[in-house]
């Protein structure tokens, strides 16, 4: 009777190999739908994301949905007409999901999340969130914010008792937006320096570095002498807000002390100007991390609901030796 059960378990075990060994042999197709192109960080995850699929074997079937959710959902839709193994997407805007997520569980095709996140009726519409912790970065640039105001001493600009912050925001709707917000709120409201710090103007930059210089020239129109301090939700809307606040005869990072998020190379390049003062690392490369996760899925394997990639903080003091590093 052993030999028997014995025999089964081996060949139980040797199907169950064999399936596990299908998924890593057989050529993955995953579908990914991507929100555009429309700042540097976004294209060094694109860059990221499809470098990965090639080292990881994956037929990448790619979708650019220009900034619409719309082409983002009619995507999905193709991925789940073409019957793809795995559905991988960046949602642009956190909501509007439940009914192309439900058209993927009712044809049984796994999605997996990356970068932003999103708000759905039924956390089962999707297998896992593979992203950058949004609410943490807002925190963070409070945190270095009040730290430099205090080590520099800075006073406002226009001699009266309150540090005056304008805030550029990213995509409405999308949770790199709510989140930086949230975090930098929270940091601010709990800080035993709240009553020095007044929120002066914040307005939606689209994270793009063209809204970034027009709402900035805006915030300058009605508040050039008041302004001592600018928080970008990302580099490329600091980079036109330092074209904005040159043009209107400012110094950036010496009149209005600049903090942003992302990292990417533009950033850095600007403050070894000296044009700008910090940036909260927001990392794109979650390329491996998601083709890692996306085969785990496929194999049966319980992965996580939710990871975030390593982030760090970099002031302008640092920018020149980490230059040579960066990898985006
Ligand atoms: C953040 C990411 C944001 C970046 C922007 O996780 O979604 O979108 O901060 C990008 O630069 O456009």
């Amino acid at each position: 009777m052993k030999l028997v059960k014995g025999l089964l378990a081996l060949s139980i075990g040797a199907v169950i190999a064999a399936q596990s060994m299908s998924v890593q042999a057989k050529e993955l197709t995953i579908g990914f739908s991507q929100i555009g192109a429309e700042s540097e960080w976004r294209t060094a995850n694109t860059n990221d994301v499809k470098a990965a699929a090639k080292k990881h074997g994956v037929n990448l079937k790619f979708s650019d949905a220009q900034q619409k959710q719309e082409n983002q959902i009619k995507a999905i839709r193709t991925f789940i007409a073409q019957k793809v193994d795995l559905i991988g997407f960046v949602p642009i805007v956190a909501t509007g999901w439940d009914n192309i997520l439900r058209e993927a569980k009712r044809a049984k095709i796994p999605v997996l999340i990356m970068d932003r996140d999103l708000t759905v009726s039924d956390p089962s519409l999707y297998v896992a969130k593979i992203g950058t912790d949004s609410y943490t970065e807002g925190r963070k640039v409070f945190d270095w914010l009040d730290g430099y105001i205090h080590e520099k001493n800075i006073k406002p600009r226009n001699g009266g008792d309150k540090i005056n912050i304008v805030i550029l925001e990213g995509t409405v709707g999308a949770s790199a937006t709510t989140g930086r917000g949230n975090g930098f709120n929270d940091a601010l409201k709990e800080s035993p320096n709240k009553d020095m710090y007044n929120i002066l103007a914040s307005q939606t930059g689209d994270f793009t570095r063209q809204k970034g210089q027009e709402v900035m020239e805006s915030f300058l129109k009605s508040n050039r002498n008041d302004i001592d301090v600018l928080f970008a939700m990302n580099d490329d809307m600091a980079l036109g807000a330092i074209q904005a606040i040159e043009a209107a005869g400012l110094v950036p990072a010496k009149d209005i002390v600049i903090v942003s998020v992302d990292g990417v190379k533009g950033i850095f390049q600007a403050m070894i100007e000296g044009k700008s003062n910090a940036t909260v690392e927001c990392n794109p490369l979650q390329g491996d991390l998601f083709f890692e996760t996306a085969k785990k899925i496929l194999n049966g394997e319980a992965v996580p609901k939710s990871v975030f990639v390593e982030e760090g903080v970099y002031p302008a003091e640092v920018a020149k030796d980490v230059f040579p590093s960066r990898k985006y």
